[in-house]
């Protein structure tokens, strides 16, 4: 009768064992997800421009760059967010895409051969304001 309890607990002991590994392997492994997430960089930066037009250009443009997962742009305050691999590609390359497409960013003047190429009502004033 004793040497059944015995095993029972032995058992018992090497299940709880093998319970406690898996735990720690799932620790782990979402550890290591999250440092993958801390690669991606997000930023938001002055981008000028007029409307719904404007924005699904300069927001093409910024998903141009390779690395770059999220790009929105507000009409109203003229800056963009933009999240992206940091491993891939950096700030300036993006400030220089949107800048091809013709639109001023904090950093890069707008090509002006790409302005003169927007339809009139995109043809911002170059006076304005950013991150408004
Ligand atoms: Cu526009």
């Amino acid at each position: 009768m004793n040497k059944v309890i015995l095993s029972v607990a032995i058992i018992m002991a090497i299940g709880l064992t093998s319970c406690k590994n898996e735990i720690k392997k799932e620790a782990e492994t979402s550890t290591t997800e999250m440092s993958k997430e801390i690669a991606m960089t997000d930023l938001s930066f002055g981008v000028r421009g007029n409307c719904g037009m404007c924005k699904n250009t300069i927001e093409k443009a910024a998903h141009s760059v390779v690395g770059v997962t999220a790009a929105n742009w507000d009409k109203d305050k003229k800056k963009i967010d933009v999240s992206f691999d940091d491993t891939k590609t950096d700030a300036m390359t993006i400030h220089k895409a949107i800048a091809a497409s013709g639109y001023d960013t904090e950093k890069v003047a707008g090509s002006e051969e790409a302005y003169d190429g927007l339809p009139g009502c995109c043809q911002y004033d170059h006076e304005m304001m950013m991150n408004q």
